[in-house]
């Protein structure tokens, strides 16, 4: 009925109530007086999830009409953090929804808070894809997302005697109301076995695999709405399940336990997450995740394009692929055993368009992270993609030897196979080859990509590489983390275009020194501070005063993020306290959060430091609460958005030339934080924007690193020359903040002293100075303010808007298609 047809898509404020009210009756089964926290959040997921689907059918159809060419993005990780209050943002209806919820007597936040985040990322990487998403909707480009459903995504952390304690992440427990599982949309995967040639029926001689294993990958949807457009996008998730035919085989032969048993093991593929940023161990899983995953994909876009147009030639004017990093790189082998072992292409026009399909990004130069995968692994695995890459590297090879003929040592290093004791396949390399065009994520960083890391390969094909800064969404960490900021902003500027074209912000310049403004902005984050100092005493116990400036650092645990330098200023601080009890000083909330990989043991070290560090800091009387120290368990997208909005001071402080781009830097900025950072990464394009005066910047710079290394780096010397340094390490060392124990930290400190692989020792003197310059930058409130203000105003380059449309323009080339909203 026409009544019927308005309640599930209507949006003003009665059909919203209605299709609410509907929505836990018929879905949850439940009436307002017995429903649960979970069933009231329920109701509202599916009340916004059908708005979602009607803009979505409308999507797909005008994309069809259109024959528009379409982004993929393959990654292994998507970061997404909550999805209703995002998608009321998204569909603009977040103020009626407030005022719905209150006519029926329901508690908004409470429901909001109810929602389980899907943690299938871990950090900067899967985060990056899913603002990404959020933009590739926001600007109407077409785009698949392309990833795994982990049943068990990045751990829940928690904090235990102030060591990190991992529990798994069971986020699917109460089900998941956004996504929308297509049994039908299904491919098989191969694994292990053995190739053969034979003769094919058109009398051709082929290649064909017959793996000893097949598993199914089913698709899980989820709709991505773009901001105030009617345009939709697909995520795309796969599972792994066992073939129906399975367990039947078995069967046959009576063999009902170990069918079970083939079943769970296939079942395993896409169970958990890999928490990598450490270096790996047990890798078959996770090579079986990435061929797992990009086999789908793949299969699924020439379904898609065979669907439509009947030939595979024009492929790459349908598809465009992007390859996050180098888990999908075996895209590359596994598009060329599909062109050629199933459809039949030859191998120069498979070459052609596999080459012309794919775009690869770089999110890393630290060694120890790029992929590498043995090649008796491969060949036990993936023996055809094995044979393929082998055939690539042959006339891969032959080209860099016409081009650098007697430069044996090259052809070495740019091989796809690494030789030596064990030969393994570089897939980094692969992915470049297989690539047209090659990015890094921040200005710096793609320059040392293209001097570096990919040295090589500039030289042969300068022109394929690029940068594309990365950006974050304006709307999740803005609108949506921080509505009074947000309200703010558009109070002053006379309107909220800037949400969706973030240099707008630029307008904020002309109010910086408006003495309202700075006091209702001091106000907006003062307010944000006290919701933040809430949340965490009753996290953790710790209260915080939010006058004090909060000092923070949230990002994974890292060595060359370096956390410990941060601990070494706070110890400072506090041996400072200790001699001078009656100082004037500022007072600071040091406010970390992370997580750390669970085999990293340094990283679980720090971890504890801060939290010793905290332990006696918090409780010292001649302290007083003037400097406090906390830990926040279980830093993830929910409750980063609780974090951002209330940092004054962000710590962007990794050694130059180590951190790719950093994201958490741009969430800060945005949010009125003003940065203490290094020259690495993305800090030097915000320091460009926001101004050297309105940024406190120290350390070496990536150049001076390098140099420093190539000399001989001597920490100890640096630990002996400086009495201040000396003291705090020792400290640590003398038990101070382990109840008498002289060991717990020395893996860390004499690891420092000894080693210090991120140049801690180097850059601490430095660090503390511009420690100090912060703190009388804070003892001028108004100046303070003033900054804050401009930064803001400054920050319009780091949307993910912005990177978006660079990447349409100068990498994917692929036009907008507006969907009528
Ligand atoms: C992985 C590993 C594994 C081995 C041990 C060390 C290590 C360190 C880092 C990683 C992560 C590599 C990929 C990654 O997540 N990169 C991040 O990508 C973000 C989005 O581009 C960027 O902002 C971060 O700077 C970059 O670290």
């Amino acid at each position: 009925s026409p009544n019927r047809e308005h309640t599930r898509t209507g949006m003003s404020k009665e059909a919203l109530k209605q299709a609410y009210i509907d929505n836990l009756f018929y879905i949850q089964g439940r009436f307002r007086e017995v429903a649960t926290s979970h069933d009231l959040y329920m109701a509202a997921a599916y009340t916004v999830r059908d708005r979602l689907l009607a803009r979505w059918v409308k999507s797909a159809q005008a994309f069809k009409v259109n024959r528009a060419r379409t982004v993929c993005y393959l990654s292994a990780e998507f970061l997404l953090g909550p999805h209703l209050a995002n998608n009321l943002v998204n569909l603009g209806i977040t103020k009626i929804s407030q005022e719905s919820a209150a006519e029926l007597e329901l508690d908004f936040a409470m429901i909001l808070e109810e929602e389980e985040e899907p943690g299938l990322g871990n950090g900067g990487l899967g985060r990056l894809a899913a603002c990404f998403m959020d933009s590739l909707a926001t600007q109407c480009i077409p785009a698949i997302g392309y990833g795994i459903r982990y049943e068990f995504g990045i751990f829940d952390q928690t904090i235990e005697n102030g060591w990190q304690v991992e529990r798994s992440d069971t986020w699917l427990r109460n089900g998941n109301p956004w996504e929308i599982p297509r049994p039908k949309i299904c491919f098989p995967i191969g694994f292990g076995g053995y190739t053969e040639q034979y003769r094919h029926a058109d009398g051709s001689l082929r290649h064909r695999w017959l793996p000893s294993l097949e598993i199914n990958g089913v698709a899980y949807d989820t709709p991505i709405l773009g901001y105030g457009v009617g345009n939709v996008n697909l995520l795309r998730l796969w599972k792994a399940e066992a073939p129906q035919s399975f367990d039947f085989q078995a069967f046959n032969v009576g063999d009902y336990y170990g069918a079970v048993h083939a079943k769970i093991e296939a079942e395993t593929i896409s169970k958990v997450l890999y928490p990598n940023d450490e270096p790996e161990v047990g890798k078959e899983l996770r090579l079986k995740q990435q061929f797992f995953f990009v086999s789908c994909s793949l299969q699924d876009m020439i379904r898609l394009h065979l669907n439509t147009v009947g030939s595979l030639d024009t492929f790459a004017n349908k598809f465009v692929a992007q390859l996050n990093d180098t888990h999908p790189a075996l895209a590359v082998a596994e598009l060329m055993r599909l062109f050629i072992d199933e459809h039949g292409m030859a191998w120069e026009q498979a070459w052609t368009i596999t080459r012309n399909t794919f775009c690869y990004t770089n999110h890393t130069l630290l060694p120890e992270a790029l992929e590498t995968w043995s090649v008796a692994l491969f060949e036990r695995l993936l023996p055809r993609h094995l044979e393929i890459i082998y055939l690539i590297n042959q006339d891969f090879l032959n080209q860099v030897r016409e081009k650098f003929p007697d430069d044996e040592t090259r052809v070495i290093r740019m091989s796809l196979i690494a030789e030596g004791e064990q030969r393994r396949v570089r897939m980094a390399n692969l992915a470049v080859v297989g690539s047209q065009a090659v990015n890094g994520v921040a200005a710096l960083h793609s320059e040392l990509v293209k001097t570096t890391l990919f040295n090589d390969f500039y030289d042969l094909w300068p022109e394929k590489f690029h940068n594309v800064t990365n950006g974050v969404s304006p709307r999740r960490f803005m609108v949506v983390s921080n509505p009074r900021l947000a309200d703010l902003i558009s109070h002053t500027c006379g309107h909220n275009d800037w949400i969706r074209d973030l240099s707008l912000l630029r307008h904020l310049e002309h109010h910086a020194d408006d003495v309202e403004l700075q006091q209702r902005w001091r106000e907006v984050k003062i307010a944000a501070k006290q919701d933040f100092a809430n949340w965490l005493q009753q996290q953790t116990g710790v209260v915080l005063d939010p006058q004090a400036m909060f000092d923070v650092q949230a990002k994974r645990l890292h060595e060359y993020k370096r956390q410990h330098l941060n601990i070494l200023h706070i110890i400072r601080l506090y041996q400072r306290i200790q001699q001078n009890p009656n100082q004037e000083i500022v007072s600071r909330a040091f406010i970390f959060g992370g997580k750390a990989a669970p085999g990293y043991y340094l990283a679980k070290l720090i971890i504890k430091l801060i939290n010793a560090v905290a332990e006696v800091v918090n409780h010292d009387p001649l302290v007083n609460g003037r400097i406090r120290v906390a830990f926040m368990p279980d830093f993830n997208v929910k409750n980063g958005q609780r974090l951002y909005p209330a940092a004054d001071l962000s710590e962007q402080i990794s050694l130059a030339g180590k951190e790719a781009s950093g994201t958490g830097n741009m969430k800060f900025s945005l949010n009125g934080a003003l940065t203490i950072g290094t020259l690495d990464g993305a800090n030097v394009e915000i320091r460009e924007e926001v101004g050297a005066e309105n940024f406190f910047l120290f350390g070496m710079t990536a150049a001076e690193v390098t140099a420093k290394q190539r000399e001989g780096y001597r920490p100890w010397e640096l630990y002996h020359a400086d009495p201040e340094l000396k003291a705090d390490i020792d400290l640590i060392n003398s038990g101070h903040f382990s109840r008498g124990d002289m060991v717990l930290f020395r893996p860390l400190t004499d690891h420092l002293i000894n080693h210090d692989p991120f140049m801690v020792l180097a850059d601490y003197r430095a660090y503390l100075e511009c420690q100090a310059q912060v703190s009388t930058a804070w003892s001028d409130a108004a100046n303070w303010d003033r900054m804050s203000i401009l930064n803001v105003a400054r920050m319009g380059k780091f949307s993910s808007d912005r990177a978006i449309v660079e990447y349409a323009k100068n990498i994917w080339n692929v036009p907008p298609v507006t969907v009528e909203r």
